[in-house]
């Protein structure tokens, strides 16, 4: 699929025997940039998938702020409500940067496109749970180039994804391998994968 700057996919696997999922993304185009976001709602079904669906109505509504307004937003409508982990990655296509923030354990990574010794770059995630305790908002502004590769996955992925191989492989195709690969069968999981079309 193609939003924006974006070319992603998506695989997803709800808990096995639940219909709903409480994992959830959304990538939204803006003018000037465009939103990707995973949401994992704490435990799982229809209440998790009510909570997530509300957290992912916030982000497409307000997909242009920036990520440190988008996650108290968050915060507040997800108050009284078990709450979620939600990792958020908005690129800057004039400035050429992704901003990344997220709280829990919606992990990330950047593959970056050229050459470099070591060309997997952690994203960091702060402790606490978006509705319920807010960590201090620590920013990331990365710079991103034509290529680089952005993978999110919920914490039902297995760690081992971020050793995953590349290649060449499309977005939609990545995200399946790894889903195929890495995904436990204890949680609901997801992973979304965007490579970056934008700033050369
Ligand atoms: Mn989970």
């Amino acid at each position: 699929m193609k939003t924006g700057t974006l070319e992603w996919g998506v695989a997803v696997a709800p808990l096995p025997g639940e219909a709903d999922c409480g994992d959830l993304y959304v990538v939204r185009a803006f003018d000037g940039g465009v939103l990707a976001a995973v949401i994992d709602a704490i435990g799982h079904g229809a209440e998790a998938a009510r909570i997530a669906g509300l957290a992912a109505g916030v982000l497409e509504r307000h997909a242009r702020e920036p990520v440190q307004a988008l996650l108290p937003r968050c915060h507040k409508r997800l108050r009284g409500s078990r709450g979620a982990a939600i990792s958020l990655a908005s690129f800057d296509d004039r400035a050429g940067t992704m901003s990344w923030l997220g709280v829990g354990n919606v992990g990330g990574i950047l593959v970056h496109a050229d050459a470099r010794p070591e060309p997997r770059q952690s994203l960091l995630v702060r402790g606490g749970i978006v509705g319920d305790r807010l960590p201090a908002l620590e920013l990331a502004a990365i710079p991103v180039e034509r290529g680089d590769l952005l993978i999110m996955a919920t914490d039902g992925i297995a760690n081992g994804f971020r050793e995953a191989l590349p290649g060449k492989l499309e977005p939609q195709r990545l995200a399946e391998e790894i889903e195929r690969g890495y995904a436990k069968t204890t949680d609901d999981a997801l992973v979304l994968v965007a490579r970056y079309a934008g700033a050369r």
